[in-house]
């Protein structure tokens, strides 16, 4: 039986190709003589899947046995994107797979293709979670992950006529061959009803009477980590109708009522919500965020106790990490559980409560800080409510003891939100129960200090931290750009910087070796062609692989400006096509590349999506411009798309309005493959800049600090000419529909709240110094090199292991490679 215990996966081109063929008969049942391209994929990655599953398991077992302190990361939002590539090289099987397949007809290159993305987020903040389990699992951190399954990912973006369409994402249609269903692991999630108050031993218990009721289903992730045996979880909840309530439900009388009913549980998990910046309190997301933590800490109490018996030093176990204040529902739920249900007393219960969450703050626009109205919160976790009024009524007790009567300051911090509408702010819940709290740039960290937080800051200094942003340098670098990875292997001599990305250092003396920058050239030249192929495929455009490609792909936002983008492009446009042929041969050709989502009730960004299209159309098909300007704007950005952009980038801009990017982590994606940015001093552009050298990125604009002041005296503001002619160039019909723009002409010519005005004179000259520098390609490519020798900092794995020893305190736990 040990033999047998101790048999592992045999790797080799044989057993691979028996596990693949089936697979194909077994798993998904087509005959092992004829499969298509899709079906090679599922069999494929199901064969992965059985290897994951094995590390899974064992490292599972393995921190069980030695018991470390755990961590949890919560969130609402995990952006996976793809993830065979991903697990076979992590797994390092990523050869033998290819040349299995190969054996047996068909391209791993190909069939990689046919995966759906996993889209279970909007962007940054739900990218950073899924960087961070790639790096906690490489970092034998005992960690899992949690979130939701939601049946509907990130909706698909179309342009018809140039106008975004959304698109159901039901991207669970042909199977999820990535995830383990875990039927037994199920818990009820309550919600409605009233709660009653009774004596016992002489102490108040609190009983709540829920009116409804939902069961959670675990779906398991297997998160493997690079040339580590660790694979650790992330575990995704689903709704079911609860079984529990069958029985009161259906003595009710009408059976197929009540089964119609019932199937309303599943709404809970099945869409995620597409807004990532104005919050809007809609009970269906208050729904999902208890969902999702009732049923995470419910799993997390009933694995620690089937361990240790009992809830003895559970918060010196147990590490919770708040990706943003979405799931700080959690920290009434905790209460709850340990007062109500492991009937603990209030200390013990908020002793513990409070030692083990940590929270990160991932904005300062107040305007997407979320508060539920209490009348929504009694109704629908009326016991929250109650443990909430409580929490409040002890810190303001405290607030009173630290300031004396100061009824402005209690107005200000209060949990709740006196007015006419009563408000729960979950930032300030979050902020006094959490241990730590961090922003996600140094920059970020200190604003939060001054402004949305600044009363906290005073009461609680040392709870404040900072903890700059990093991505997985396998995802975006190593596995997307494998031309610029080999490079680096043959020029390291190693290629242990994918996973100690300071080694990216020894790139420095190489910046000057002309044969070094040519080779670099040919690597970036290879990537421009494949985005090219990309471009022509999505958008119909033939782009010269000799042009500039210059790209902002991010969320379409009003403080990303990417109005500043498309002004200066217009502005381009409208020098090119008025100048002599002999000026026409000193510039530098372009290609722009725009992509992103809006949020669907977004109207302003849906309008400049319109507007690029427009400028695209016009610019695309104008004669003289042929092709040293061309205009694209990429449908459907996401994590697989920018696996092709990031590594065909030569410009990258990161422009926002200072003070208000927490951090951006694509910028940091774009320096790692080569690709010069063009930013403000905001979010992390001010630490790439300070690792990469001042003289390697392009910056401009306002700074933070002066932009209040800039704003109250925006209306004096002389504007620039060139910003006067663009802008009327807009309101007057040259790109057609002058009123559809009428808004975003408006906003420029307006209050200006971003300041594109204000910064456009000094964005042009920066474009200058970028078309300037370009024709030097001996400068430009040795900046580029630099830009991807210092941007050690920026990988998840020192990001994940200063969260790890600052905040968590975990340690790694490495379980042994099998024999
Ligand atoms: C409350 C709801 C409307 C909501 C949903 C999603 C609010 C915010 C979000 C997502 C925010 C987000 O993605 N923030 C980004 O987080 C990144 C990771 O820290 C930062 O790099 C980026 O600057 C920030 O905008």
């Amino acid at each position: 039986l040990y033999t047998l215990m101790d048999t592992y996966i045999k790797n080799d081109v044989l057993s691979v190709q028996e596990s693949i063929v089936n697979h194909v008969e077994y798993t998904i049942a087509r005959s092992r003589y004829h499969f298509d391209d899709f079906e090679a994929y599922q069999a494929t990655a199901y064969s992965t899947r059985d290897r994951l599953i094995e590390s899974w398991n064992d490292t599972q077992q393995y921190f069980h046995d030695q018991d470390p302190k755990r961590v949890y990361y919560l969130s609402m939002e995990f952006l996976v994107g793809r993830s065979l590539l991903n697990a076979l090289y992590n797994l390092n099987l990523k050869g033998l797979y290819r040349e299995a397949l190969e054996q047996l007809g068909y391209n791993l290159e190909i069939i990689k293709e046919r995966e759906r993305d996993a889209a279970l987020g909007n962007g940054g903040l739900g990218r950073l979670a899924s960087c961070f389990l790639d790096s906690m699992a490489t970092e034998n951190l005992p960690a899992w992950g949690y979130g939701l399954r939601y049946q509907y990912g990130m909706f698909r973006q179309t342009i018809q006529d140039g106008f975004q369409r959304e698109n159901p994402d039901y991207w669970l249609t042909l199977g999820n061959p990535w995830e383990i269903e875990r039927p037994n692991v199920t818990y009820p999630v309550s919600f409605y009803g009233h709660v009653s108050a009774r004596e016992e031993d002489g102490r108040q218990i609190f009983v709540w009477n829920p009116a409804e009721q939902v069961d959670a289903v675990a779906y398991d992730n297997p998160i493997p980590g690079y040339r580590t045996a660790n694979t650790i979880n992330l575990r995704l909840w689903s709704a079911k109708p609860s079984r529990e309530f069958d029985l009161e439900s259906f003595n009710s009388g009408d059976y197929v009522a009540s089964i119609l009913e019932k199937q309303n549980a599943e709404s809970i998990s099945s869409v995620l919500y597409p807004d990532d910046r104005t919050y809007k309190g809609k009970e269906l997301r208050l729904k999902q965020q208890h969902f999702f933590v009732s049923a995470t800490l419910q799993d997390i109490l009933r694995r620690y106790t089937a361990q240790h018996g009992s809830l003895e030093n559970f918060s010196d176990k147990v590490a919770l990490q708040l990706n943003d204040t979405h799931p700080t529902i959690g920290i009434a739920e905790l209460m709850r559980l340990l007062m109500d249900v492991y009937k603990w007393g209030w200390t013990a219960s908020w002793e513990a409560t409070t030692k083990v969450f940590s929270f990160t703050n991932h904005t300062v626009l107040p305007e997407a800080l979320e508060q539920w109205p209490v009348e929504l919160l009694q109704e629908l976790l009326p016991r929250h409510m109650q443990i909430i009024y409580d929490i409040n009524w002890r810190f303001l007790q405290e607030l009173r003891a630290k300031f004396g009567n100061d009824q402005a300051r209690e107005y200000r911090m209060s949990i709740i939100q006196e007015g006419d509408e009563k408000m729960v702010r979950m930032a300030h819940l979050a902020l006094v129960a959490s241990h730590t709290v961090n922003g996600v740039a140094e920059i970020h960290s200190e604003l939060i200090k001054q402004t949305i937080f600044e009363d906290f800051y005073e009461m609680y200094p040392k709870k404040f931290q900072n903890k700059t942003n990093g991505v997985t340098p396998r995802r975006w670098l190593a596995f997307c750009n494998p031309p610029l990875r080999n490079l680096i292997n043959e020029t390291l001599g190693t290629d242990a910087w994918i996973s100690r990305l300071d080694l990216l250092e020894g790139l420095k003396s190489h910046a000057d070796d002309g044969e070094f920058q040519s080779r670099w050239v040919e690597v970036k030249q290879l990537a421009k062609a494949k985005l090219a192929a990309k471009i022509k495929e999505l958008c119909g455009v033939e782009v010269s692989t000799d042009a500039l490609f210059d790209v902002q792909v991010k969320r379409i936002h009003e403080y990303k400006r990417q109005v500043l983008n498309i002004l200066g492009i217009i502005h381009r446009y409208d020098q090119i096509r008025n100048m002599s042929e002999e000026e026409k041969a000193d510039v530098v050709p372009r290609v722009c590349i725009i992509g992103g989502k809006a949020a669907p009730g977004y109207e302003l960004a849906k309008r400049i999506i319109k507007l690029i299209s427009a400028v695209s159309q016009r610019v695309n098909n104008d004669p003289a411009v042929g092709d040293l300007l061309k205009v694209v704007f990429i449908p459907d950005y996401n994590v697989s798309l920018a696996e092709v952009i990031v590594p065909g980038s030569e410009l990258s801009q990161h422009i926002s309005t200072a003070g208000t990017e927490a951090s951006g982590t694509s910028n940091m994606k774009f320096a790692m493959n080569g690709c010069l940015i063009i930013g403000t001093m905001d979010g992390a552009n001010v630490e790439i800049a300070e690792e990469i050298g001042d003289d390697n990125i392009f910056i401009f604009g306002a700074l933070a600090h002066e932009v209040p002041k800039l704003r109250t005296e925006r209306a004096d503001l002389k504007v620039d000419d060139r910003f006067a002619h663009v802008v009327r160039l807009i309101s007057s019909g040259e790109f057609g529909y002058a009123d559809f723009f009428t808004p975003i002409v408006d906003a420029v010519q307006g209050s200006d709240y971003y300041l594109v005005a204000n910064d456009f004179p000094a964005y042009l000259r920066a474009q200058d110094a970028v078309d300037r520098t370009y024709k030097n390609s001996s400068i430009w490519t040795r900046m580029s090199i630099m830009s991807v020798a210092g941007c050690g900092k920026f990988s998840s794995d020192r990001t994940i292991r200063q969260y790890a020893t600052e905040i968590w305190g975990v340690e790694p736990c490495e379980r042994p490679r099998p024999p």
